[in-house]
């Protein structure tokens, strides 16, 4: 039986077994990331998100010394929008909807260098991706399937952003009985009071849906479960 380790996090150390332990990466895309891209055209300051990068990037590093499988999403819809409702394409106000010519090709389609993942994060070869039509990453995606096939249960989520896309896997992954462990500054918000209610709604009622902690704590965890990481 694989031995079972544990990360020190809110609201209780996070126990996990290294041989079904994942990294998700959500949505670190460049429409979300940089100026001129979908995040701005609905009036957000994306410098706020880009904090994440340097310790997401260690986190990543890291992940990938101690060989755990590495899961990016991508937001976004197909050229024609028929995955795209309505109701999406059309609330609010933005500068520029879904589908729009923006700085980095169509908002938020598929194939436009602002729907992919921005280079510091850029996937390794072997690494999945997946490319999600909604804020969640299990819905009308092939994410079961992965986690399944490769005996996944424990996840450690990170990305962007904290109250949507990240909330709402969380959400999707804990009631399909995954456990989950968000890294406090490895998820991002445009908003400083939804990225600290966000990540205290998971943590609170004795981790209703999850389990917070930050990225030194895992990186040691990490370290210490897969010693001697194997060279790279
Ligand atoms: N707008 C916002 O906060 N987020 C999204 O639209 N998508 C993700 O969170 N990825």
């Amino acid at each position: 039986m694989t031995a079972v380790h544990h990360i020190p996090a809110q609201p209780a150390d996070f126990p996990f077994a290294p041989d079904s332990l994942a990294l998700v990466v959500i949505d670190m895309q460049r429409d979300f990331l940089l100026p001129g891209g979908f995040g701005e055209s609905l009036g957000n300051d994306v410098a706020l998100l880009r904090a994440v990068i340097d310790p997401l990037a260690a986190l990543l590093a890291a992940a990938r010394a101690a060989g755990i499988p590495v899961i990016h999403t991508r937001e976004g819809h197909l050229p024609d929008l028929s995955d795209c409702p309505p109701a999406k394409l059309l609330r609010g106000n933005p500068s520029h909807r879904i589908g729009d010519a923006g700085r980095f090709g169509r908002i938020l389609i598929r194939g436009e260098y602002g729907h992919d993942i921005i280079d510091e994060l850029a996937p390794a070869e072997g690494e999945f991706v997946i490319d999600k039509p909604g804020k969640g990453a299990f819905y009308a995606t092939e994410l079961s399937d992965v986690l399944v096939r490769n005996g996944i249960r424990h996840l450690l989520i990170t990305g962007v952003t904290t109250e949507v896309c990240v909330h709402t896997t969380v959400r999707e992954a804990n009631d399909r009985g995954y456990e989950c462990l968000v890294v406090s500054d490895c998820v991002g918000s445009y908003f400083p009071e939804f990225q600290r209610a966000g990540l205290a709604m998971i943590a609170a009622q004795g981790g209703i849906f999850g389990w917070v902690a930050d990225s030194a704590a895992v990186r040691g965890a990490l370290e210490s479960a897969f010693s001697p990481i194997p060279a790279q």
